[in-house]
């Protein structure tokens, strides 16, 4: 396969990339660009030129793989120096995904035209990178410093009406156009046209400058530790100081010491493992059972979610639930989901009818019959699971996929509860389960590949990240969060407070520390499950109380006001209680424990040594395939800092520093 063609039509050249899967600037292609553009150069009936892709979107970005080796010539920005430098205009043909490189590319163009579905920006931070090629420089000579700053140091991408409104793109084409047609007819239109000033030679339009100190300020709380948001908005202002060429040169630093840096180090692993964690050798291969229909047993908080999940992905979904009262709250609670996505602008009020049209409820078990697959969430109950599980193999073909909701439960028991367990399987979601990514997908024991392997179709198409996981109390994520939480109570007892290893977790880049967390999801469910647990718990393990003290006493979390914590109103944060307070230090006395001091680092350092301790343990018994499943477990479900790369990561770097 050719990486990059050139080819001559009626005075004008057409330069081809095509590099799948994303048209990544791969040396193959930054070569072939500049040895299309050298012999368009040799040319002189040449009018214009059309840069386009082929497959599913132009250019997406730099190739990441070659980021861990030496740069080789010719480098990107070259390239689109020489773009830039053609004596005739060159116009970009824009679908799919425009990011990063390749929207530098596109912006060192004349011209760039765009299919409407096109989704254009600059990723880079989320890469723990700024653009290194000319974004940081180009875009605001093209659409002012404001929307600059927003496109480059927030990582989100744009629709191409907004690029349009924002003028970084010129023309959109009719959904229904050849886009290279349409790039051929726009380049026979501007070729007669002087070509315009290469935008890394035109001045900045507006002169007003925003507020950097507060503007950076806000990037630095937003980013939560992480660096690259906070530099891509210092050099976009830096280079008011510069000419274009200098500010060119200052960017391209900054960029090749971001790439070295451990940041983005941890952010790239963390892209890639994401895209690697499904893949399974028991897998490969396997062509997934096609599925229409969706059945949901239980339609409150984990089963509503999932029903919505299920129809945003155009699944028909039926729900069933034990009489119609519940069900009318099942019902209900998936509008309220949809109105959530319809406020967020993913779907329009036409969608949300159409998709709530799509979801069928019944009370009877019966009508899951056309269902290929079918979830339970209900009542975290084994027992209960089991019945649930023999009501619906009664009625659903024999080839039907059958799953549980579980976070902890015995998959392994209830697969065996049921004639032909090869076709059950774990999908545990995370609430809520139509907004977050993350899903473990538990293989039992008997599980077949085809099985698996629709259980992660299945996943994919629902737009989430799965992680196949094996069978065992926790899976992995609940499995570590109760070892470091464990370890967490013992520092209490020994001496902590619940706002210093919430603060310490905070500052290491957790969005919120473990008892906020525990206030915010409620005391009282783990309560009653300690409450169970009681009878079969090792008498010899050390067990703290203060959790059930505090439930013993009403204080169930945040919807009480009151938990590990205070809460003066709703909203208000978290303050640390004189009475819990008081209660610890009672608890640690009763027992004996003569309380120390802990520092924010020996806080961390536990709470990773235990993740990294527990990970090891779940590596060894083969419940995670490998040690990146357990990072993207971490950092999509648990909160644990994303550019840190995650516990198992960092294990194979230095020490955490705090
Ligand atoms: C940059 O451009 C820096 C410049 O400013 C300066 C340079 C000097 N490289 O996500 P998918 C692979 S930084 C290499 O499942 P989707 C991925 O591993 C870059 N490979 O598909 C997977 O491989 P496989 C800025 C990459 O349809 C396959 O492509 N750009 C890269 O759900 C499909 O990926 C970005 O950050 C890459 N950059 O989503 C864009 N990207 O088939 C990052 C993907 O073997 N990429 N692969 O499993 C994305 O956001 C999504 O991949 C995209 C497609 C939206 C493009």
């Amino acid at each position: 396969m050719t990486t990059v063609t050139l080819e001559f039509a009626d005075n004008l050249a057409i330069i081809d990339i095509n590099n799948p899967p994303i048209n990544a600037t791969s040396h193959a292609v930054r070569s072939g660009v500049m040895d299309a553009l050298a012999s368009i150069r040799q040319n002189p009936a040449v009018t214009a030129i059309i840069l386009c892709c082929t497959g599913t979107t132009f250019i997406a970005g730099a190739d990441i793989s070659e980021f861990n080796q030496p740069a080789r010539a010719p480098l990107l920005p070259d390239v689109i120096i020489a773009l830039e430098d053609m004596p005739v205009p060159v116009i970009a043909a824009l679908h799919g995904t425009v990011l990063g490189g390749g929207l530098e590319v596109a912006l060192g163009c004349h011209y760039r035209i765009a299919h409407p579905a096109t989704r254009l920006g600059f990723p880079e931070v989320n890469l723990g990178l700024i653009p290194g090629a000319g974004g940081t420089v180009r875009t605001p000579r093209l659409i002012g410093v404001e929307n600059a700053i927003s496109l480059i140091s927030n990582g989100k991408p744009i629709t191409a009406s907004i690029a349009l409104d924002w003028g970084l793109i010129d023309h959109i084409t009719k959904s229904d156009t050849n886009l290279q047609q349409a790039a051929i007819e726009y380049a026979r239109k501007v070729a007669t046209q002087p070509c315009p000033t290469p935008l890394a030679k035109r001045n900045i339009p507006d002169t007003k400058q925003p507020d950097w100190d507060s503007l950076i300020a806000k990037t630095a709380q937003k980013a939560r530790g992480a660096t690259a948001p906070i530099i891509a908005v210092e050099t976009i202002r830096d280079q008011f100081a510069l000419s274009a060429d200098q500010a060119l040169a200052n960017e391209r630093q900054q960029f090749v010491t971001l790439r070295e840096g451990e940041q983005s180090q941890a952010l790239r692993h963390i892209f890639m493992a994401e895209r690697n964690v499904a893949k399974l050798p028991t897998t490969q291969g396997v062509t997934p059972t096609p599925i229409k229909t969706i059945g949901i047993v239980g339609g409150g908080l984990m089963g509503a979610g999932i029903a919505t999940a299920c129809l945003l992905a155009g699944y028909q979904t039926i729900m069933i639930e034990r009489d119609e009262a519940a069900l009318a709250k099942g019902r209900e609670n998936v509008a309220s989901h949809l109105q959530g996505s319809l406020k967020r602008g993913i779907i329009s009020q036409e969608r949300n009818d159409q998709l709530l049209s799509q979801l069928h409820g019944n009370t009877d078990y019966a009508a899951l019959a056309p269902a290929e697959l079918v979830i339970e969430a209900v009542f975290e109950d084994l027992e209960v699971k089991k019945s649930v599980f023999d009501a619906v193999a009664r009625v659903v073909d024999s080839t039907a996929i059958i799953a549980s909701n579980t976070s902890y439960l015995d998959i392994n028991a209830l697969a065996h509860s049921i004639s032909n367990p090869e076709r059950v399987i774990g999908l545990h979601f995370f609430s809520p389960a139509h907004i977050m990514k993350l899903l473990e997908v538990v293989c039992t024991d008997g599980a077949n590949p085809q099985t698996l392997a629709t259980a992660l179709a299945f996943a994919r198409k629902l737009g989430k990240i799965a992680v196949p996981t094996g069978v065992c109390d926790g899976f992995i994520g609940n499995r570590i969060m109760s070892a470091y939480r464990k370890q967490c109570e013992y520092m209490i007892e020994d001496g902590a407070y619940p706002e210093q290893i919430d603060a310490a977790m905070t500052d290491f880049g957790f969005p919120m520390g473990l008892f906020a967390m525990q206030d915010m999801a409620g005391l009282e469910i783990s309560w009653k499950t300690r409450q169970r647990q009681a009878a079969t718990r090792d008498p010899n393990e050390r067990y703290v109380a203060l959790g059930d003290y505090l439930c013993e006493q009403g204080r169930f979390g945040r919807k009480t006001g009151l938990g590990w914590f205070r809460y003066d109103t709703a909203k208000s944060a978290p303050q640390p209680d004189p009475d819990v307070k008081r209660l610890i230090e009672q608890e640690s006395a009763r027992k004996g424990i003569k309380r120390r001091d802990f520092s924010p680092s020996e806080i961390i350092q536990t709470i990773l040594a235990t993740m990294q301790q527990e990970g090891d343990k779940i590596l060894n018994e083969g419940v995670a395939h490998t040690a990146d499943a357990i990072d993207v477990v971490m950092i999509n479900g648990y909160g644990f800092p994303r550019w840190r790369g995650g516990p198992m990561f960092m294990k194979t770097k230095s020490p955490v520093s705090s």
